[in-house]
């Protein structure tokens, strides 16, 4: 062989290293129609976490039955993506899951990607809501997908139907991003809030639609630095803080930016609330901008007294403090005469809430609800905002 021969060789095989190298391994994981696909997902995460290149888990278009399922990080890899193109279906009867597990549980992941435009059908049915209604153990159902202690990861494409409880539970860890993702529950499914975010810092939800039976999202203690952009709510309560207040030793919410978002006929749209007679807690940071509302029961809500069912006592005020709260250019139409609620505690009066531009209708008059708290009014707004 010439020596040029050999010299082009040897560089074509160095070129394809360097292409080749970094790049993510694609696995096909074996999924069977009518054969539980967990025991099959586990087996090729436990291999391509303990790979140092980066693989790509894929599970076929097709739908496939699965009874549960934890991945566990932290991977070697420095990256790893699990694509779900097909349809995965949670066994029907909660029974016959293991109780004390989530249905789809994935932790300590850095640099892990869900994609693949598939779908995750918890199965929540009629069944299972109406047996809850009668009192069956709602903490004994599972939620859909439990996302605990991430980093810098991204959810993508994909779609949660009828979890069985809260749809996704996020909690813990670093950046995480949602996007274009799809929640469907029926309106009267109870307590199957959309996307629950507790203690993490960096969290991303945008172009998403979320449709459900409670909070579409609702945010809990520990959270900083969440931005919503581009998500349209309903069926659903609307996006929440809160509920804070309830148990004692809560971290601060800080840092919430609702932006370009639409809720349709929610029973409420954007809402702050804490339990009467709590713990201390703090909420501040938090900002409204451009939200159409259409058909929304209560669009703008603080409650300081929430209190469902009767649970707790109204006759001390909440402690938790809310500051730096901000509404700006939100409009649309109301489904009752209360479009402005702001309940601050009368312990600790609400600080700092800017009311800009709103234009909120309702057919025979709007009005505004407010107590201990004094808004600056910076734009025009309809209903007329007075507090005294
Ligand atoms: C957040 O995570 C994304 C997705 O992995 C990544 O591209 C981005 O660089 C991360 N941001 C920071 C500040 O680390
Ligand atoms: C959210 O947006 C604000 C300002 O619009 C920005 O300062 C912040 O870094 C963003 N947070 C995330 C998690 O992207
Ligand atoms: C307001 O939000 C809507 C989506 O609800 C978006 O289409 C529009 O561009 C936003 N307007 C501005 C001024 O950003
Ligand atoms: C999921 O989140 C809920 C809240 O979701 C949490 O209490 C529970 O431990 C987690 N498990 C399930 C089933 O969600």
């Amino acid at each position: 062989m010439k020596m040029d021969t050999i010299i082009y060789c040897v560089f074509t095989f160095v070129l394809f290293l360097l292409v080749h190298l970094g790049e993510s391994a694609e696995v096909k994981v074996p999924a069977k129609p009518g054969k539980d696909v967990g025991p099959a997902l586990l087996k090729a995460w436990e291999k391509a976490c303990k790979a140092k290149t980066p693989s790509t888990l894929v599970i076929p278009k097709g739908t496939y039955p699965m009874t549960q399922v934890l991945l566990k990080g932290p991977c070697k890899a420095s990256s790893i993506e699990l694509q779900i193109q097909g349809t995965l279906k949670a066994p029907p009867n909660p029974n016959d899951m293991e109780c004390k597990k989530e249905w789809i549980t994935i932790n300590y992941v850095d640099h892990f990607t869900l994609s693949g435009g598939g779908t995750l059908d918890g199965q929540g049915n009629v069944k299972v809501y109406a047996a809850k209604e009668k009192g069956f153990k709602s903490d004994k159902l599972p939620n859909n997908l439990s996302l605990n202690f991430l980093k810098n990861s991204v959810i993508r494409d994909i779609t949660t139907l009828n979890s069985k409880l809260f749809h996704v539970n996020l909690f813990g860890g670093k950046n995480v991003t949602f996007d274009h993702f799809t929640i469907k529950a029926p309106a009267d499914s109870p307590n199957t809030d959309g996307i629950h975010i507790a203690k993490i810092v960096d969290v991303t939800v945008k172009d998403s639609v979320i449709g459900t039976g409670d909070d579409c999202i609702s945010i809990g203690d520990g959270l900083e630095n969440l931005n919503i952009t581009g998500v349209t709510c309903g069926p659903g309560h609307g996006i929440s803080v809160g509920s804070l207040g309830k148990t004692p030793g809560e971290e601060p919410v800080k840092g919430v930016f609702v932006k370009d978002c639409k809720f349709i006929g929610t029973d409420n749209g954007v809402r702050i609330k804490t339990w009467p007679n709590s713990h201390p807690g703090v909420v501040t940071d938090i900002h409204y901008e451009n939200i159409t509302m259409k058909n929304v029961k209560n669009p703008i809500v603080i409650d300081q007294e929430y209190c469902p069912n009767n649970e707790c006592s109204k006759q001390k005020p909440s402690k938790v403090k809310i500051s730096k709260v901000s509404y700006k250019d939100i409009k649309g139409t109301s489904a009752t005469k209360e479009t402005v609620i702001l309940a601050c505690s009368s312990g600790v009066p609400c600080e700092d809430v800017e009311i800009g531009e709103i234009d909120l209708t309702f057919k025979g008059g709007a009005k505004t609800i407010c107590s201990n708290v004094k808004p600056k009014l910076t734009g025009k707004q309809c209903p007329k905002v007075t507090c005294k």
